[in-house]
């Protein structure tokens, strides 16, 4: 034991070695030799669009960022799971309820991959789903609003990373827990871990109209990690994959202890089987704790109900609807061709890619070619499903996607390059360095039956020297690549918000002719909506003032407010009256301790505001509007709690 633990810990010191002085030794000159005509392929003439959408997750930032390929320019960050302070997600009343969880209000997670909705294997550019690891969420973004419209918490979870992909007609976004834990959770002693902690795989169902989200079942697996994770597709759609690792179900130093097992899993799980089991009945209601938080598209308020029960499944009371596939060295990325008919697992600690065959897995199972079993799954006999192996082809391979003419494309995070290889042939056919260590990567509908295989991105963890520095926290970056000829060239190194950690890409024709211009005022159903000046009016009802009030170009109604008192909850609920694409009003307010409010035509947001001193308090208008938006402002006056100034307000005359 002492000895395997050295040795192990040998190696582990050789890759951090060779990370580092591979790293080091490629400078910001040596980015390969670019041919002259590369400008041209990445420039967008001012005033043009760009060719696809790139919505690339924060990582860490906790945001969706939407990029244009070629040009790799920012167009928005979409709040997902962190607050922001821009657009007054998670700080105006409206949107607060969506960070609600069961441990609170949660204003923060760790965002890592989009997936874009699907209609027949297609993706169909309606919604894209992406995934909180921390505090386990799901999160869908409408994109015809870009808004995040809906975070649906999922119990019995952790570190919920092998998330959110979806079926290949939405049917199902999945959400896989990372950590195992006590299911459910419960005071125990963590050394206990082995046989008693459990891995929790949730299929969420997609309603095909409106697309709200519901916890379908919870598939309770061995206690492993469950890192990575794609749906079948064509052939083999109606089936999951996910990549396992602490086969060995360790619970300290996991560096050593979980890299002990020659071999880890892929999980399959024929989730046809399993959704038959449930409609007809199967399954146990758990008591748990959840929070669904869903933004109304007509009051455009979001409400945060919690739910009380899951219904979870033993796999071994569905006979045939989980096998385990043995793969080589703690696989992490776990990724399907457009076929259907290959699963990649890319062993981090392995020197070839394993490549299952998906009608080898089927007639193995046809055989019972097993060899042994995990808590009662079946383990499938390694030979039986493999389809081939990519031979020495990197070092540290991590994720792979798929263009439409039969090549794949896996990321390697130690020898920090991206590895076309031949699908079937197992053949490596190019290689291009990555700037540095790249872990994604992202072929626009490369996780569908028809990529659009012109570009990759290759998502970086490390820049050192591609950029001006900026002291010690330097940008991360993401790099796009020609994938359309023999040999991948480099085109662009463009840096992102937050650690870029996967992306979904689409087809720009796909989004653009859907995209919301303005929000219809006879249309908007919030509650305290003001949908003309003659609608404005102060209401007080105790210490809780609302202000109902309107702005267009270029005043507030009402612009002054008087007899508000010292201890007041006032909220300041502002309609936006215009009907014109990008004319936007903000408004902030001295004191507040809250952000300011950026409201889109048509609509309505709220801020709460406490006025702590006695005085003539102004407000003004926060976006750059019209000529006269530095006109666009106001008073608000503050007595004394005990006074008894009358409540007035008032456009345009002067308050007596
Ligand atoms: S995975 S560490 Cu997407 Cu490579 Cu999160
Ligand atoms: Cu409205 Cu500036």
């Amino acid at each position: 034991m002492k000895n395997l633990l050295k040795s192990t810990l040998a190696i582990v010191a050789v890759l951090v070695a060779f990370t580092s002085c591979n790293n080091g030794a490629k400078s910001g000159k040596n980015s390969g030799a670019l041919a002259n005509n590369v400008a041209e392929k990445v420039y967008v003439a001012p005033g043009e669009h760009d060719e696809f959408y790139a919505f690339i997750s924060g990582g860490f930032s906790g945001q969706l960022s939407v990029y244009g390929l070629p040009s790799g320019r920012l167009f928005k960050v979409i709040p997902v799971f962190s607050q922001d302070a821009e657009k007054a997600y998670g700080y105006n009343e409206e949107t607060k309820p969506m960070l609600n969880t069961s441990h609170g209000f949660v204003p923060w997670d760790d965002a890592h991959h989009p997936d874009i909705s699907q209609t027949n294997g297609v993706i169909d550019g309606r919604w894209v789903f992406i995934n909180g690891n921390n505090t386990p969420r799901i999160a869908k973004i409408d994109l015809s609003t870009f808004e995040t419209t809906e975070i649906i918490e999922i119990p019995n979870s952790a570190g919920n990373h092998s998330s959110s992909f979806v079926t290949e007609n939405t049917e199902y976004v999945v959400a896989g827990t990372r950590f195992s834990v006590p299911i459910p959770q419960k005071d125990m002693p963590i050394k206990d871990y082995k046989g008693n902690f459990k891995g929790s795989l949730t299929f969420i169902t997609v309603d095909p109209e409106h697309g709200n989200m519901d916890i379908k079942f919870q598939l309770i697996m061995p206690g492993f990690d469950y890192d990575l994770s794609h749906p079948g597709r064509g052939k083999s759609h109606g089936w999951f994959f996910f990549s396992t690792y602490n086969t060995e179900e360790a619970s300290t130093l996991m560096e050593v202890n979980a890299s002990q097992n020659d071999k880890d899993f892929i999980a399959a799980v024929n989730w046809k089987k399993i959704e038959e089991y449930v409609n007809n009945g199967g399954g146990t209601m758990m008591p748990t704790n959840y929070a669904h938080n869903v933004n109304d598209e007509n009051t455009h308020m979001a409400t945060s109900t919690m739910k009380k029960e899951v219904l979870t499944v033993n796999p071994l009371d569905v006979p045939g609807a989980v096998y385990l596939m043995p793969t080589p060295k703690s696989p992490h990325g776990c990724d399907v061709d457009p076929t259907g008919e290959y699963i990649v697992g890319s062993g981090k600690l392995s020197a070839n890619l394993t490549v299952h065959s998906f009608t080898k897995m089927l007639a193995a199972i046809e055989n019972e070619s097993f060899a042994g079993d995990a808590y009662g799954i079946p383990i499938i006999e390694f030979e039986a499903s493999l389809a081939g192996v990519v031979e020495q082809p990197g070092l540290g391979p991590l994720h792979t996607e798929f263009d439409d003419k039969g090549n794949a494309y896996t990321t390697f995070f130690i020898s920090s390059e991206v590895v076309k290889w031949k699908v079937g042939t197992w053949e490596v056919l190019d290689r291009q360095p990555c700037y540095y260590s790249v872990g994604h990567l992202m072929i626009p509908g490369g996780n569908s039956q028809k990529p659009f295989g012109k570009y990759v991105v290759a998502m970086n963890k490390i820049t050192k020297d591609r950029y001006l520095p900026t002291g010690p926290e330097v940008t991360q970056s993401a790099q796009l690549y020609d994938i359309s000829g023999d040999k991948m060239e480099l085109l662009l190194d463009f840096p992102t918000i937050g650690e870029p950690h996967y992306a979904a890409g689409c087809p720009a024709d796909l989004i653009k002719p859907r995209s919301k211009k303005i929000f219809n005022l006879e249309d908007n159903k919030h509650p305290y909506a003001a949908k003309s000046e003659a609608d404005t009016k102060v209401v007080r009802d105790g210490k809780t003032v609302h202000i109902y009030m309107t702005t267009i170009r270029s005043h507030f109604a009402p612009d002054n407010i008087e007899g508000i008192k010292v201890g007041d909850k006032v909220y300041f609920h502002v309609t936006n009256l215009e009907q014109d694409y990008d004319v936007p009003h903000g408004i902030s307010m001295i004191g507040a301790n809250t952000s300011e409010l950026l409201i889109m035509p048509g609509q309505t947001e709220t801020f709460l505001w406490e006025p702590k001193q006695e005085g003539v308090w102004p407000f003004y208008c926060t976006d750059f509007c019209s000529a006269l938006h530095q006109e666009m402002q106001g008073y608000v006056r503050v007595s004394a709690a005990n006074a008894n100034t009358p409540l007035k307000w008032s456009l345009g005359e002067d308050i007596e």
